[in-house]
């Protein structure tokens, strides 16, 4: 198979070229950095003044961590390291509690940033031979001004749909034949119930790819995506504090997520003991931005679970892969002492055929205990039937939930259609019980 590649003078760069290149861009790193009275206290704690400081890549692990409360905290200007004239641009996450984290790009960040989803893009096979239907949020969020300039850089043919809008985003696939769309998992779940309403009853025969990303997803539900539009699906990963997507993206092999080395500087830590991580054992991710210029991150702790792949890639690319993310060291529910991954919950669930697009994971008190509920949608046809097929379902269902988490949740089914449906990131856990 004859490998796709935007970049290859980088994204086939020798393992040593690559590294000497991350040691000078983690020093260019380190001088916009101390542009920022934040970041010139902390690393004044630990005798770092200058970047010549820095001889090697190990000297890395002298860093103090940077977390999303120093962020938060430093609201709204405080990490920026150039002149505001100098900036163009600004994203925020979605700051689900307190306030948001805020990113400021110049100019040549925002070109740095493209060309990384330009890579990506190209990785899967698509090209300015493409039609593609970007169906995330344009604004704030990153990912619908992200992938669009990727995908434009390329020379695709873009149509900035944005998020919603079901039967818009129905009616434009078909009229301008899209082949690759950009969704969240969920959403894509969500516009291929909305297909199967149509009369047609089939996926636009043009489309054959789809970038899927933003959200824990698990393996069944990318291959339940596959299988619904007979596309191929490939995982992308990214976060605000890191422009967005375009950090690690999967290629035509899908054996993993390539990261962007000469981007991010990748580290894997036990959260808890904050040791490194050896190849193939889970921890969490912490990325240092190796190329930006108005809002550098030293050793920001992502939250994100995941390890490395072993290996090299059939690709050839030299840029390490992470494995499917597994959660966040933050969304690990606890239920009667046990951690539960919402991911496993899902990945159990999508197993049983008769299962829909859609579904909530409660927690609640009851009494002393937690009580795990899993609501999901499921075929309309079951409803006509026999009660006993229900009660069957909802047992195998418990039961698949228990082997995986091992805590057996009450199931409740529902017809398609009446769980709340969200356009951008499925609200997927509920967790009911009081705060300690
Ligand atoms: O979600 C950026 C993005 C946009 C990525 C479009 C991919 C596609 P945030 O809103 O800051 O940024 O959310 C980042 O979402 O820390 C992960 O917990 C989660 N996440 C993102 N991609 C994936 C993925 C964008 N492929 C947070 N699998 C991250 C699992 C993901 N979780």
């Amino acid at each position: 198979m004859k490998v796709p590649v935007w970049n290859p003078a980088v994204e086939f760069l020798e393992r040593e070229a690559l590294e000497r290149l991350q040691l000078a861009n983690l020093r260019k790193t380190v001088a916009w950095a101390l542009k920022t009275p934040f970041y010139r206290r902390r690393l004044a704690e630990v005798g770092l003044h200058r970047p010549e400081d820095i001889a090697s890549l190990r000297d890395l692990r002298d860093i103090p961590y940077t977390t999303k409360e120093d962020l938060r905290e430093s609201y709204p200007r405080g990490l920026l390291a150039v002149d505001l004239e100098q900036v163009v641009r600004l994203h925020t996450s979605s700051g689900t509690t307190g306030m948001p984290t805020v990113i400021h790009h110049t100019q040549a960040d925002l070109d740095a940033w493209t060309e990384l989803v330009a890579r990506c893009i190209v990785a899967t096979g698509a090209s300015r031979r493409d039609v593609f239907q970007n169906m995330t949020n344009y604004g704030l969020f990153t990912g619908g001004l992200g992938l669009h300039y990727g995908a434009e850089r390329v020379g695709m043919l873009v149509i900035p749909a944005s998020s919603g809008n079901t039967s818009r985003q129905v009616q434009l696939m078909r009229h301008f034949q899209t082949s690759v769309v950009h969704a969240t998992p969920s959403y894509l779940l969500h516009l291929h119930s909305a297909l199967m309403d149509e009369d047609t009853d089939t996926s636009p025969p043009s489309l054959r790819k789809a970038f899927i990303g933003a959200e824990p997803h698990s393996e069944e539900t990318r291959r339940k995506i596959e299988t619904l539009f007979e596309i191929e699906a490939y995982n992308s990963y990214g976060l605000s504090e890191m422009n967005g997507p375009g950090v690690a993206f999967e290629c035509l092999y899908k054996t993993g997520l390539h990261l962007w080395e000469d981007a991010y500087l990748l580290e894997v830590i036990d959260p808890d003991s904050l040791r490194p991580c050896a190849e193939e054992e889970t921890g969490e991710i912490v990325l240092t931005t190796l190329q930006r210029q108005a809002t550098p991150l030293l050793r920001y702790r992502t939250r994100d679970l995941s390890h490395l792949v072993g290996g090299h890639c059939p690709c050839g690319r030299s840029h390490r892969r992470l494995a499917r993310i597994k959660g966040r060291s933050d969304d690990m529910l606890i239920v009667n002492g046990v951690n539960v991954f919402p991911s496993q919950i899902e990945e159990a669930l999508m197993k049983a055929p008769e299962v829909g697009t859609n579904y909530l994971i409660q927690v609640e008190k009851r009494g002393a205990l937690d009580r795990l509920a899993v609501k999901t949608e499921v075929h309309a046809a079951l409803f006509a039937g026999d009660a006993r097929v229900l009660s069957d379902l909802r047992e195998r269902i418990a039961e698949r939930i228990r082997a995986a988490v091992l805590v057996k949740p009450s199931i409740e089914l529902h017809e398609p259609g009446s769980l709340p449906v969200s356009e951008g990131k499925a609200r997927r856990v509920l967790d009911l019980r009081p705060a300690f």
